[in-house]
């Protein structure tokens, strides 16, 4: 069992470390950003998953100095690309609701970190969920406000799940919509999926929202996805999260053409 103080030695003892994920121009092939995915390297279990300890991150508190790491983590990251590489890349990274409803002090903290870097906030995306705008009160709506005032941008994740409320697309300036992976994991042609993606990508559109289908997983998915006029695709058929280098390696690759 995992438990609250082997999260806090992992994160005094620096176990944590961030894995990328490729996001594809969908008409190019090419690598434009990618999302930012946390993995602890814990000492006796091995690598353990977001899904086994975020939940008890969220319930005890310790989600906001992890929540902080990564986002201070993630910049670094993409200022690096950026200078090296790729000057208008952009990295995802999630944010939990629990980090929106706790102080006004991380946001502040992320925009320093920001000017320290001399990064426009638009290099960066976060991640949200319905769940995040479904509880929006005045703090939350506060500090969403206070993150698109430093142009940092903001991602509707595992959009078409849970709440699916149109009227936060209308309430918030969302720059992207995450299609979930459970309507692009069945996408063949003719089925009802197929119609609830088109759809979902000609109402983004309309709304000057861009849109990004996870979990693409094979060729035929891609397709069709393209043929929607779907912007972006990130999924194990392009490439599965992989540490810093690795990644470093795969945005040259396609920089250069090759794919
Ligand atoms: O990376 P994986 O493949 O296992 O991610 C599982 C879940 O964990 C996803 O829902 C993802 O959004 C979440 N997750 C991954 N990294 C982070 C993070 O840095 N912060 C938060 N709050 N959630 C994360
Ligand atoms: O909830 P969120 O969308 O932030 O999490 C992304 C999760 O999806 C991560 O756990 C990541 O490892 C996983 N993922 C990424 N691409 C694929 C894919 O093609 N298939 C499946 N099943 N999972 C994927
Ligand atoms: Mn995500
Ligand atoms: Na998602």
């Amino acid at each position: 069992r995992l438990l609250l103080r082997d999260l806090q030695q992992g994160l005094d003892g620096q176990e944590f470390e961030l894995h990328y994920q490729p996001i594809v121009e969908i008409a190019s092939g090419r690598i434009v950003k990618a999302e930012a995915l946390i993995r602890w390297n814990q000492p006796l279990r091995g690598v353990v998953s977001p899904g086994e300890f975020i939940a008890l991150a969220e319930e005890s508190g310790l989600i906001v100095p992890l929540g902080d790491w990564v986002f201070q983590q993630a910049a670094q990251q993409v200022a690096q690309w950026r200078t090296m590489l790729a000057p208008a890349f952009e990295l995802s990274v999630n944010v939990s609701p629990v980090q929106l409803h706790a102080s006004e002090q991380s946001v502040q903290d992320w925009i320093a970190r920001l000017d320290a870097l001399q990064l426009p906030g638009s290099a960066l995306v976060v991640e949200i969920t319905e769940r995040v705008l479904l509880e929006a009160g005045k703090e939350a709506d506060a500090k969403l406000q206070a993150l698109q005032k430093a142009n940092i941008q903001l991602a509707l994740d595992d959009f078409g799940t849970g709440y699916s409320s149109l009227s936060y697309l209308k309430r918030f300036d969302i720059d992207y919509i995450k299609i979930d992976r459970s309507f692009v994991s069945h996408l063949t042609r003719g089925s009802d999926d197929t119609v609830l993606c088109q759809a979902i990508i000609v109402m983004a559109h309309q709304l000057g929202i861009h849109v990004v289908a996870e979990g693409v997983e094979t060729q035929e998915q891609h397709e069709i996805l393209h043929e929607a006029g779907c912007d972006y695709g990130q999924g194990y058929w392009y490439c599965r999260p992989v540490p810093a280098s690795e990644f470093t390696e795969r945005l040259r690759e396609s920089l250069a053409g090759q794919k």
